[in-house]
């Protein structure tokens, strides 16, 4: 695992929003994650977040991605990697937080023919308001213009606060809550297998379809600043743990977000 940042990659990350680590898993890491995915899938099933009630998106006609929620819960190896505290420390140098909770992962796999990810913003989906949430988006295939890249609008998370939430069904449908962001060129990133991106959680992004007859795989894992507290948004809570948090709340269940880093 490459964990060195360069004072550069911490520069652009905290203007423009986002880092690229090229080379992140080398190819035995890659290899050996791909496996342990794959096992972790066929052990998941149909079951799109543990503890909620929602399956597949299959069902949808415009499906988007394939997506398994908390894997990390389930898989050893997949916990192991995803719990690192090297990741912890990489998005505390990024972000310049002493500490981190992860929030949860994800597995979004474009196949063949799935749809645009429309532009949005995560953080204001989530159960909790930061300024410094931090994703890592590992890609486990090369990720490219014609299986669906992802693309950021630069510098966009240190705007307008915590508004946008949604994931709008149109390309266009951020745009109508921020107008002034239609002329913000957007940057692809192409990734190699095993390279990785780490955005702020308010970075405008999105991604194109796959127009390819293979799959786009990423690992996606979402570090949450230790201190975070509960803003009223389920997101991926279950009903259990919905009941027993008010506004306000510190999200500290050591059991559901575990610390991953603390300086
Ligand atoms: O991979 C995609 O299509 C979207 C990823 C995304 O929105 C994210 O990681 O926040
Ligand atoms: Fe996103």
């Amino acid at each position: 695992m490459k964990t060195e940042l360069s004072s550069e990659q911490i520069k652009h990350h905290r203007t423009d929003g986002y880092t690229i680590v090229e080379d992140f898993l080398n190819r035995d890491e890659l290899e050996a994650f791909r496996t342990v995915l794959d096992e972790a899938l066929a052990e998941r099933g149909s079951l799109r977040i543990p503890g909620q009630d929602q399956e597949d998106f299959d069902e949808d006609d415009d499906p988007v991605f394939l997506q398994r929620v908390n894997l990390w819960t389930s898989c050893p190896a997949i916990k192991e990697l995803i719990l690192d505290p090297r990741i912890g420390k990489i998005c505390s140098q990024l972000e310049g937080v002493d500490a981190y909770r992860i929030w949860h992962d994800h597995c979004l796999i474009k196949r063949p023919w799935d749809n645009p990810t429309s532009w949005h913003r995560d953080n204001p989906n989530w159960s909790f308001y930061s300024e410094h949430s931090i994703s890592i988006w590992i890609a486990l295939d090369d990720a490219t213009i014609q299986n669906g890249c992802l693309y950021f609008l630069p510098c966009t998370h240190r705007l307008e606060g915590f508004k946008g939430s949604g994931i709008p069904r149109s390309m266009n449908g951020l745009f109508k809550t921020f107008p002034d962001w239609a002329t913000i060129k957007p940057e692809p990133v192409e990734l190699k297998a095993g390279s990785c991106t780490f955005h702020n959680g308010l970075l405008a992004h999105a991604a194109g379809p796959n127009m390819t007859t293979g799959l786009r795989r990423a690992f996606v894992a979402i570090f949450m600043p230790v201190g975070s507290t509960f803003n009223g948004i389920q997101n991926i809570l279950t009903e259990d743990h919905l009941d027993q948090l008010e506004v306000g709340d510190e999200l500290c269940d050591d059991a559901l977000n575990p610390i991953v880093y603390q300086k």
